[in-house]
């Protein structure tokens, strides 16, 4: 008889930041995951890990509804089902219960991790395989002080602990952004490359404005400038300028993906396991980006461990990450509830070995930080 999922626990876990993180729409002193703990007939526990940023402000899903669909709706179309069929669980949570990627993305982790642990392998290797076990990993400089940002980078750097940098731009005016996005670059020259987040921010009309700005300040990629929803602006800012577009919230999963591509998108996609429900979905968005002669840029919901590490099982089974990762989310956490931390240096992080995503959790830390 083969296992059936018995049980799903969700826990709410607040982790304050290491400084406040400053995007144009929040700034967050903690960061709240929701973990998921799978367990199975069998005795095996999958892990998972849903993140989002500053509650509602980054999306529809906050972590609290993260917990509570999954508690109310997606878990009870789990329970009892066989825990090996991974893909046709899958298929179930999506034809009965619409939206909630960040949810559906902690459930599909906890199942793959599960189904590695009890076949003896790691994540990437359900997927298709690790072609690389090393990813590159930038840092983000969002302190909200250009002095500020100027010291975080240079500490890196020498560290060898990132050599990419991305900016969060946006809150500001556009004129106050491009000075200080500027004078980070003039600080750090050569050494690294710069590139900004605006997290759609930005008119097109302020974006043609600021992008011709930054182009000329020696910026290499301009992540989202405008609304998810204005496709066509993208495109016209794609075609627009020398500098390359790296689409984040305007593609979620591989529809996104080759709708934009069909409307003449060129530069990079921001693949994330959250936007696209989970793993499979993100690389199924790599596989259309591919197809379209799109770059592949491994991006993040700021997740913790858990989260990060079922990122860069996907990530690892692709050939060519042409833009890096930004896999940093434990990095800006005071702490962690998980037993051994990540790997990081010489600019990357190590892809965690050991069965499913390679990770155990300190029940310790995970019963000081859980939400009461
Ligand atoms: C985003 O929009 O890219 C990724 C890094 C960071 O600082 O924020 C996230 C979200
Ligand atoms: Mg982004």
């Amino acid at each position: 008889m083969s296992s059936v999922i018995e049980s799903i626990e969700t826990l709410l876990v607040d982790l304050p930041t290491i400084r406040p993180h400053k995007l144009s729409m929040t700034t967050m002193a903690c960061q709240t995951l929701v973990i998921v703990r799978l367990r199975d007939s069998d005795g095996v526990e999958g892990l998972g890990e849903g993140t989002t940023i500053g509650g509602l402000a980054y999306g529809p899903e906050s972590p609290e509804s993260i917990k509570r669909n999954i508690d109310s709706y997606l878990a009870p179309l789990l329970i009892g089902q066989s825990a090996s069929a991974v893909a046709t669980l899958r298929a179930r949570l999506d034809r009965h219960a619409r939206g909630n990627a960040i949810a559906k993305s902690a459930l599909e982790t906890a199942l793959l991790d599960a189904q590695g642990k009890r076949l003896g392998l790691p994540m990437a290797e359900l997927l298709g395989g690790a072609r690389h076990d090393h990813l590159p990993v930038l840092w983000t400089l969002a302190s909200g002080d250009t002095a500020r940002d100027i010291d975080e980078a240079f500490q890196r750097l020498e560290q060898r602990r990132h050599c990419d940098f991305k900016l969060k731009i946006g809150a500001n005016a556009v004129d106050d952004d491009v000075r200080h996005v500027a004078a980070i670059k003039a600080a750090l020259g050569e050494r690294a490359s710069v590139r900004v987040d605006v997290n759609q921010a930005w008119s097109e009309s302020t974006a043609v404005r600021g992008i011709a700005a930054l182009q000329a300040a020696g910026i290499e990629l301009i992540e989202q400038p405008v609304s998810a929803r204005e496709h066509a602006g993208l495109v016209r800012l794609a075609k627009r300028f020398e500098v390359p577009m790296l689409a984040d919230e305007a593609v979620a999963d591989a529809r996104d993906g080759f709708a934009l591509a069909a409307a003449g998108f060129s530069g990079a996609y921001a693949l994330k396991i959250a936007k696209a429900g989970g793993p499979r979905g993100a690389l199924a968005l790599a596989e259309v980006a591919q197809a379209a002669g799109i770059g592949l840029y491994g991006g993040t919901l700021l997740e913790g461990t858990i989260g990060t590490a079922a990122s860069l099982h996907a990530w690892a089974t692709l050939p060519e990450l042409a833009w890096g990762s930004e896999m940093f989310g434990p990095l800006l956490l005071k702490d962690d509830i998980v037993a051994e931390p990540l790997a990081y240096g010489e600019f990357g992080v190590e892809l965690p070995k050991g069965p499913g995503l390679g990770i155990a959790l300190d029940e310790d830390k995970l019963a000081h930080y859980a939400r009461r």
